[in-house]
């Protein structure tokens, strides 16, 4: 009889990388991302997010300024995927699949937030990304 393992996903020095990725994103200005995977803030105030077939957003973290922050999610394949922020679940719960979007507005006070989908197993795959409210 095998124990049952379970897995463990540090977050210490990931953490401090995407943060330190955040501020010196935050500090550039320009706006140029050149291929980053932080995700930036485009000029309309949009959060843009894509689900990628393979359980992954297209960024390991998102910028969005405090206040209301609207969300529109983009599905690049055919999966079926959701997107809230842990925490807020009951504020916001985007769905897509079939090529299709989804967007919404939450309210945002500065601070760090995990975004997520919910579908079974998705999360464990890693759909799960970093929010950075400044
Ligand atoms: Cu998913």
């Amino acid at each position: 009889m095998r124990p049952k393992t379970t897995i463990v996903k540090p977050l210490g020095p990931i953490g401090a990388v995407v943060a330190t990725a955040l501020l010196v994103g935050a500090c550039g200005g320009g706006g140029d991302s050149g291929g980053s995977r932080v995700g930036g803030e485009p000029e309309d105030g949009v959060l843009r997010v894509v689900a990628d077939d393979t359980q992954d957003f297209d960024a390991d973290a998102y910028l969005a300024s405090a206040g209301d922050v609207t969300v529109e999610y983009v599905q690049s394949g055919f999966q079926n995927h959701t997107l809230m922020i842990e925490g807020l679940e009951d504020q916001m719960r985007l769905e897509v699949e079939n090529g299709g979007r989804d967007s919404g507005t939450v309210t945002l006070q500065p601070g760090r937030y995990i975004i997520y989908c919910d579908v079974a197993g998705h999360r464990d795959g890693g759909m799960e990304a970093r929010l950075l409210v400044e």
